[in-house]
């Protein structure tokens, strides 16, 4: 089951060969993926050779092979973490019943749609990425987005797979509809907020990757629990390269954060203006970042009640994450769960039915995983001798979705009407000002071991290379 088919033209550990309709429905989908790739995805690369990491079996152990690939001639397919024909469902109403491999007519259009969201942020992501390789501030640095896109696209491959091969016409249409969908698009845009948002410079691709892709960590944790083991084992071997794509953020945040250290050491100043003027990005600039990524991040998790998130956990489509290790009895019938509500204005803590708040157990577990790395980057600051601190922003600001949409809040948890709030925004978001510098910054470095002035250059190459390796070859 584990070793990867690259002689099939969709590789794949599933006996794609074995089924003849399936086979003939995701080739047919196949020019057209290409064709949006070609669209859509990394700008003017289709000739570059880039050393690339392509999965051979998803065993834990050597599942990654490195070498260079020809961008358009990655090999997507559909990989599966071997399965467990005696797993039971451990959450839920069907606690302790065998995992099921097909889908329960009643649970279909739940997860339907559970399974088109998680596709929809897969292509969205590449989208948003798309001109950033015209400006990477190194060939590590292109690598690595590069990478992070074929995984993307990837990842849009494994719910298709699970569309085609378990919803018949209706899966088919809805993976038709996964690529003509566009990030941003007026008509037609992404299914979730942030997924329509630009990823517009280096700075924002990082605080994205760092955020972002972790809500993806939290969200395929919590499908990776799945009754529905199809979902369950593709979703645990997505995980596997989520990882990567959540150290380029945070290694990119920590890079950009050396580097400014650097320039206010030398120039013994923290005047935003100067440091701007020497070529790197000022702190407060990189909180704005921070605090925009974050708060449309922390609105992925959907309403803090939510009706559709009890559904989900009770029906057994959608576990919480490491349900596996959580010691209550898993049905959450009688517990309760603090929430934050508005009152007169003002926030106030409230219980509500655990199972109606799934959303927000999942939020506050992703927000403490957040301020981990947000502590990290605060150690470049400190060993550099600089006090400055990054901090979350308060979890009610600047929020879209859920009950905390209706309050005004400063990062630092203070109520503001809307005439403070439109009077400070510029303190607390990213100003048109702070992305004409950052984007104006940003020039693209092609030369093996080279990085651009705003950035230090990583401690460590990928997969045991040098740093000044030539991760991309433009031919
Ligand atoms: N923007 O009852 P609610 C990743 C909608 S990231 C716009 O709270 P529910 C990745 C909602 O759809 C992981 N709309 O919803 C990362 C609903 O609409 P309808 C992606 C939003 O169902 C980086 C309505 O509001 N995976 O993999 O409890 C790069 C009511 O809301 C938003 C998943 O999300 C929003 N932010 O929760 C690449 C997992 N939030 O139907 C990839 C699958 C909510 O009433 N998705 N709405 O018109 C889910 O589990 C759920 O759909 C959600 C929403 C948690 C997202």
């Amino acid at each position: 089951m584990s070793a990867i088919d690259y002689s099939e033209k969709i590789p794949n550990n599933v006996h794609l060969g074995d089924d003849r309709t399936l086979q003939r429905a995701l080739e047919q989908w196949q020019p057209n993926f290409i064709q949006w790739w070609d669209e859509a995805g990394p700008e003017g690369s289709s000739r570059f050779n880039v050393y690339l990491r392509t999965a051979v079996s998803v065993e834990p152990s050597g599942w990654a092979h490195f070498d260079y690939v020809k961008m358009r001639d990655y090999r997507w397919g559909i990989f599966l973490n071997p399965g467990d024909p005696e797993r039971k469902i451990h959450f839920g109403s069907h606690l302790g019943e065998k995992a099921w491999q097909d889908v329960p007519g009643e649970h279909r259009s739940n997860l339907r749609r559970i399974i088109v969201t998680q596709g929809d942020t897969e292509p969205a992501s590449v989208e948003q990425q798309r001109h950033l390789g015209l400006t990477a501030p190194s060939l590590y640095d292109l690598r690595n987005l590069f990478q992070i896109n074929v995984e993307e696209a990837r990842h849009l491959w494994a719910m298709v797979y699970l569309l085609h091969k378990h919803f018949g016409r209706d899966g088919r249409e809805e993976a038709a509809a996964l690529l003509q969908r566009r990030s941003g698009d007026r008509d037609n845009p992404r299914i979730l907020g942030a997924f329509n948002e630009q990823t517009p410079d280096w700075l924002s691709f990082f605080m994205f990757t760092y955020f972002t892709d972790r809500d993806g960590k939290f969200q395929l944790a919590a499908l990776a629990e799945s009754a529905f083991d199809p979902l369950a084992r593709t979703t645990r071997f997505m995980l596997t390269e989520e990882a990567h794509h959540m150290f380029v953020g945070e290694s990119g945040v920590a890079r950009t954060l050396a580097r400014t250290a650097q320039v206010m050491s030398a120039l013994k100043t923290d005047d935003p203006a100067a440091i701007r003027a020497a070529g790197a990005i000022d702190l407060p600039t990189i909180q704005r970042y921070l605090n925009f990524h974050y708060s449309v991040t922390i609105d992925l998790f959907g309403a803090d009640q939510s009706s559709n998130a009890a559904t989900y956990y009770n029906s057994g489509l959608k576990g919480r994450y490491d349900e596996g290790k959580r010691n209550d009895d898993r049905l959450l019938r009688d517990q309760v769960y603090r929430v934050l509500d508005i009152q007169d204005g003002r926030l106030v803590d409230k219980e509500v039915p655990m199972l109606n708040a799934l959303n927000e157990v999942l939020r506050d577990d992703f927000i403490r995983d957040s301020i981990g790395g947000v502590e990290r980057w605060n150690k470049v600051l400190a060993k550099a001798g600089i006090g400055f601190r990054l901090r979350v922003p308060h979890k009610a600001f600047h929020r879209n979705i859920g009950t905390l949409s209706g309050i005004k809040m400063s990062p630092d948890g203070e109520v503001v009407d809307d005439a403070q709030w439109r009077a400070r925004q510029e303190e607390w978001l990213p100003s048109a000002d702070d992305r004409a510098f950052v984007t104006a910054l940003m020039g693209k470095v092609a030369e093996p071991g080279k990085f651009a002035g705003w950035i230090a250059p990583p401690t460590m190459g990928v997969n045991r290379q040098p740093v000044e390796f030539d991760y991309v070859r433009f031919n």
